[in-house]
């Protein structure tokens, strides 16, 4: 949907995040308008997305501007939806992490839950309910202990994290105000989805950086928690094309986006370790469990209890099929080459700079 002049004008919260970068390069390519919601911080929080101003170093020019604001804050995100009167608004923020929230549940849910439901309220106070197509980051850990495999959006929900509760009050109040208001509004249940820019805490990403710290010599073993979790492991590059898909559809509805393809903790840290040509042997199990070098006596892996979560999602996989066929959507990264450019990226990174 355009505004009167026919101008795309996203608006996008957690444009600094690993999505909301990747999101924003995607739709300035295609001539978008492109504004973000960043929260204050007390270091610079906006390095994933620096490249896109016209000048780095300045902060200047470009077709995207910042603006201060938090999904806590509903004065900030009425003020900054009056003022720029987005055609379409994809609400990424959030507190993104699943153990995290299990300290933080009060705030996760202040955010995840109530700030999906203040940006659907400021999008109303500004009277542009029916003219702004709205994406709600939805969450494959609604799923939680699953009750059927693969997921599609036909199965049932069963969260197991504070974070998965919020994302279910949210996930229930955008379809809520698509019915009730009959506002443009979509879930995208996205599995998890990876890249070069993924947070540091996050399975993945920490596990390419130790392998890759490894390579060069600055490490020598690291500890993970649950190795037998298994995931749908996708890039983040294919699936915020996803999102721009749903909103360009004639109605509004809620798409599962997955690989399907699972693998466990334990199979990418193998895959990670091929990079470097190097091949791990698990031996002993649970808390004794150790992944060693094959041919040395080097232990590279260790489990630690203190990454485990008190209810754990343990195997997710997804049935994309709705999406294939409506949005003709299909990732094009596999999982390999997920973990190589990944490894790729960060033995760069550890390079350039060995305390990153
Ligand atoms: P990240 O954690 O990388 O980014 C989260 C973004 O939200 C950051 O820009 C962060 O800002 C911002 N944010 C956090 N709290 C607030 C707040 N109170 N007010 C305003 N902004 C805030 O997440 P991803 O990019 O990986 O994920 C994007 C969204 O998709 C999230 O909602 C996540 O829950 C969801 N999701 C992610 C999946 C994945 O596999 N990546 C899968 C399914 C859903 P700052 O940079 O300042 O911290
Ligand atoms: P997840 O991602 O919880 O699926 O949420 P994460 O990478 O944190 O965990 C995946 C699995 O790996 C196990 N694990 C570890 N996890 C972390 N973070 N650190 C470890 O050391 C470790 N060892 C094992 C976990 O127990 C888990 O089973 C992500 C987030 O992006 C959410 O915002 C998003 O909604 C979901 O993906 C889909």
């Amino acid at each position: 949907m355009s505004s009167g002049d026919n101008k795309n004008i996203a608006l996008i919260t957690g444009i600094t995040g690993q999505d909301g970068s990747y999101l924003a390069e995607f739709l300035l390519k295609k001539d978008y308008e492109v504004h973000g919601v960043i929260r204050r911080a007390s270091t610079f929080n906006t390095t994933r997305i620096e490249h896109l101003y016209a000048d780095r170093y300045t902060h200047k020019g470009g077709k995207m501007t910042l603006h201060y604001g938090d999904m806590t804050d509903s004065s900030s995100l009425v003020k900054i939806i009056s003022k720029i009167k987005p055609t379409e608004i994809y609400n990424l923020a959030a507190q993104s992490h699943v153990k995290v929230s299990f300290d933080l549940s009060e705030y996760t849910a202040e955010v995840d839950a109530l700030g999906t439901l203040r940006l659907l309220d400021a999008i109303r106070t500004c009277g542009l309910e029916n003219q702004v197509k709205f994406y709600q980051a939805s969450t494959s850990e609604l799923y939680g202990k699953v009750q059927e495999t693969p997921q599609s959006e036909t199965t049932p929900f069963y969260p197991r994290s504070p974070y998965a509760c919020a994302k279910l009050y949210a996930y229930w109040t955008v379809i809520n105000y698509r019915e009730a208001y009959n506002m443009f509004a979509c879930n995208g249940i996205l599995f998890n989805h990876e890249s070069p820019r993924r947070g540091e805490t996050f399975v993945t990403r920490k596990i390419t950086r130790e392998v890759a710290k490894i390579h060069l010599g600055l490490s020598e073993c690291f500890e993970l928690g649950n190795l037998d979790s298994q995931r749908d492991w996708g890039h983040a590059e294919d699936y915020v094309q996803a999102m721009w898909l749903m909103l360009q559809q004639n109605e509004a509805d809620d798409y599962v986006i997955a690989s399907g393809e699972a693998h466990s903790v334990r199979e990418f840290v193998e895959e990670a370790f091929k990079c470097i040509k190097k091949k791990i042997v698990w031996i002993g199990s649970g808390l004794k469990e150790v992944g060693i070098e094959e041919g040395t006596n080097i232990p590279r892996i260790k489990v630690n209890p203190k990454y485990f979560r008190p209810t754990e999602v343990d195997m997710l996989l997804g049935n994309s099929t709705k999406a294939r066929n409506k949005l003709n959507w299909s990732p094009k990264v596999t999982f390999k080459k997920l973990v190589e450019n990944m490894m790729e990226s960060d033995i760069q990174l550890m390079q350039k700079n060995p305390s990153a």
